[in-house]
């Protein structure tokens, strides 16, 4: 019975754990997105914003796999958005964040499992930054080669199983 009631107590202190921890991450992501404003890409349809100074990005806010959200952006001349520091990355998270009025949406980004086992980015660009959810990626059922974000918690990444339905973010070359 004692161990019962130890096993049930350990639960609970978990969930705690984990729930200040997100709230904790949101808070932080609600904090830190505050001044952060976007600037509209110049000569582009609405929605199209500064990634950096060479790319613009843009979230599709309805649901595609992940092939066919590569195909999506690919039809507008770019790829998955890659991201490589935090000024990228923050711009991406704050949007949606700002879109989703806080509550949480993952969406697929374009990291993409290749052929030796590593994550790589769609546009082939460098693999050289990333905000990994603890645990992850851990190849569920093994069956996981695509990357989504803010699984679980705001801004953090998972690898998921390609033929799931998600948002997703483009990025191109700006005009
Ligand atoms: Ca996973």
């Amino acid at each position: 019975m004692r161990c019962v009631w130890l096993t049930v107590c350990a639960a609970l202190l978990l969930l705690m754990i984990t729930q200040e921890t997100d709230a904790s991450l949101t808070a932080r992501v609600r904090h830190n997105c505050r001044r952060l404003r976007l600037i509209p890409c110049r000569g582009m349809s609405r929605g199209w914003y500064k990634l950096d100074k060479r790319r613009c990005f843009k979230l599709f806010s309805y649901f595609r796999n992940f092939d066919q959200a590569q195909v999506k952006c690919e039809q507008h001349c770019g790829d998955l958005v890659s991201l490589h520091n935090v000024h990228q990355y923050d711009r991406v998270l704050c949007h949606l964040f700002k879109y989703y009025k806080g509550k949480k949406r993952s969406v697929w980004v374009g990291g993409e499992k290749q052929r030796n086992g590593k994550f790589g980015w769609t546009d082939a660009s460098r693999w050289n930054f990333s905000r990994w959810h603890k645990g992850q990626p851990d190849n569920w059922k093994h069956g996981e080669h695509c990357m989504e974000m803010n699984w679980n918690t705001w801004g953090l990444w998972n690898d998921q199983h390609c033929g799931a339905k998600r948002p997703f973010v483009c990025a191109v070359r700006c005009p």
